[in-house]
Order: structure tokens, then C-alpha cells, then sequence
């Protein structure tokens, strides 16, 4: 970088340049795209720790954020952290299911009921399990999985109160079969829709309704598009950081562990920040407009039951996943 000293100051009409310390002089200059808006949880915790690395790496070790899908929307960038377009990226296990299948666990329908069931779960045998099948397909993952939320559904249309009311629903979900199995066995019509175009489908009215954590409705203010809030809390998810095995192998060590200490650190503060404002945001939109309800989660899994989608999904994962899994949430699903 150049710094010009005008001739302002001493009246001489010349201009000179003086060298400085290039601002990305670091060793190491890594990308970390994500889904998310600056303002929410991830980025904000994200932010603190890349700071905490540049000073902690005296400099060498430099990250860059980009949120907002500004570098492509998820599925572009799943091939990017592959390919080494990007070195960081985060992920939702659900999603990452079209590279790696067995990631999607943690996203059966009503298999986790609350946080106390999520945590061991994914910092334990579940979270070792997926982050294994995950190194099979060539990529690399931090231990610890951030926040995303349980899923609510919310709709332009009415409250969903019964599972009757999913029939022929319009609802945008993300990139991944798991999704687009359960709306179908719901009778709704879902739609694959990336992230980054969420908003726009929802304004357009291409599609109705959608689902995503209270979090993200409040941050991507997807009530400017919706109206109502269905807490049916039907599957829990998060996202991984996504790491380019190459990129990766090129930090030394003790930059690895400065990067995944940090990062590691960041996600249990968010993972508090999510619940923090899950006990908040409700209020908070409520007042922007969004009528809430509580439907019977009951209803809507004996609904998942009886169209056969557990049954699938267990010869899916296969046995030994599917064994995992249920020992995880602590019941036969
Ligand atoms: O795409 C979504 O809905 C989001 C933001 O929740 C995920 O990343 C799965």
C-alpha cells in the first residue's frame, strides 16, 4: 500500500510515497464465505476471532470474511472450499449431504427435542462420526460445529397448526434430498431454493412459506416477507467449518492451532448468543408484525411415521448411522 502525503501541508507542488507495511503483508491470507449476514450470530462471534488470530499469529495469519453468499450462494461454494477457490467456509450438515451423505443426520426430522440433547451429541460420537465421513470426502472440518437453530416454519399464507396445513404448501428448502423428502412426505410442494435467494422467492411469491431458526428470521429479516411463525421445532441444525485440506495442510502448525483454538472458542460464545436470543426474539418479532403459534410436534412426526420417511432414511444411513443417531437423541425414532 502507498501512502500519498499531499503537497498541502508544505506548499511544494510535489507529491511522494513512502512505503508501508502492505495491510495483507500476513503469510497466510484466507477466505472464510458464509451464508450469513454480518449482523448475526456466526459472523459476529467469526469476526472476534479473526482478530484474535491476526494478533495472536503476530500478523502471519490473516482471515477475510465474506458473508452474505457475496462469493456464490452454498452450492457454488462447496465446490469452491473443494477446489481451493475458498479456504472457509461454512456449511450446514444437512446441505454438505449431497457431497457427504451421512452428514445429514443430525437433521432427522424431530430427532433432537432441545439443546441438551444437541451439544453431547454433536461435540461427541455423532459430531466424531459425521466429521470422519466427512475427511473421507477430501475435505476438512473444525471440531466444533456452530449454531444454526431448530426450525421453525414460517408462511405468508396462515399458521401451520396440523400437518394438513402442509398439503400442497409452497416452501423453499435448502439444496439437500433430506428436505425435499420431508416436505414431500408432508404433501407440500418444496422447492430447492440456496439461501441467497431466499429473500427474493419469498418476496416474489414464487414460493409461500420457508423454514429457518428465529435467528436467521430475525437477521435476513424474512419478516418483511412473512407473516406467521410455526414453532414446530421439527429438526435441529448447525453449520460446520469447512476447511480446504490443502489450505489447510499448507498452515503450519502452530497456526493451526491458533486458527482452530480460536474458531473453536468462537462457536461455544455462539452457541450462547443463538439462545441468549432465542429468549428475545420472539418479542422482537412479534413487534415487527409475525403472528406466532405452537403446533402438536407430535402430529407432524406420527404424519413423518406413517408416509414411511424414518423407514427410508434408516436404509439410507444404513444401520450403524442410524444407530448412532438414536443413541444420540436417546430414542427409537
Ligand atoms: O439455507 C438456509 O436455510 C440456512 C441459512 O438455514 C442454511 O444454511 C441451511
Amino acid at each position: 500500500r502507498t501512502l500519498m502525503l499531499g503537497a498541502a501541508a508544505t506548499g511544494i507542488a510535489t507529491t511522494f510515497s513512502i512505503r508501508t507495511r502492505p495491510a495483507n503483508a500476513a503469510e497466510f491470507t484466507y477466505k472464510f464465505a458464509n451464508n450469513q449476514t454480518l449482523t448475526h450470530p456466526m459472523n459476529v462471534r467469526a469476526k472476534e476471532a479473526v482478530v484474535k488470530i491476526q494478533e495472536e499469529s503476530g500478523g502471519r495469519m490473516a482471515i477475510n470474511i465474506f458473508p452474505s453468499s457475496q462469493l456464490g450462494a452454498d452450492t457454488d461454494m462447496l465446490n469452491q472450499v473443494r477446489s481451493g477457490g475458498v479456504e472457509m467456509f461454512s456449511l450446514s450438515p444437512i446441505i454438505l449431504s449431497t457431497l457427504v451423505p451421512n452428514s445429514s443426520l443430525n437433521g432427522v426430522g424431530f430427532a433432537f427435542s432441545s439443546y441438551d440433547e444437541v451439544w453431547p451429541a454433536m461435540d461427541g460420537e455423532l459430531g466424531k462420526y459425521v466429521r470422519g465421513q466427512i475427511e473421507q470426502k477430501g475435505l476438512l472440518t473444525l471440531e466444533k460445529i456452530w449454531d444454526n437453530g431448530f426450525r421453525q416454519i414460517t408462511s405468508s399464507r396462515g399458521p401451520i397448526e396440523t400437518p394438513a396445513n402442509l398439503e400442497g404448501f409452497k416452501i423453499r428448502v435448502p439444496v439437500s434430498p433430506l428436505w425435499t423428502s420431508m416436505f414431500t412426505a408432508f404433501g407440500s410442494s418444496p422447492t430447492s431454493i440456496n439461501f441467497a435467494e431466499t429473500y427474493t422467492a419469498l418476496q416474489t411469491g414464487v414460493v409461500d412459506g420457508q423454514e429457518n431458526p428465529l435467528a436467521i428470521i430475525s437477521t435476513a429479516k424474512l419478516y418483511e416477507v412473512q407473516k406467521y411463525v410455526s414453532m414446530t421445532n421439527h429438526m435441529w441444525d448447525g453449520f460446520w467449518i469447512l476447511l480446504n485440506r490443502r489450505a489447510w495442510q499448507a498452515l503450519p502448525e502452530d497456526l493451526q492451532e491458533i486458527v482452530s483454538k480460536h474458531f473453536n472458542a468462537a462457536a461455544e460464545l455462539q452457541r450462547k448468543d443463538v439462545m441468549d436470543l432465542n429468549a428475545t426474539v420472539r418479542s422482537d418479532l412479534e413487534s415487527k408484525g409475525m403472528a406466532f403459534n405452537e403446533p402438536d410436534a407430535k402430529l407432524f412426526q406420527d404424519k413423518l411415521r406413517s408416509a414411511g420417511f424414518y423407514a427410508d432414511w434408516k436404509s439410507k444411513y444404513g444401520d450403524e448411522a442410524w444407530a448412532i443417531l438414536e443413541k444420540a437423541v436417546g430414542k427409537q425414532l
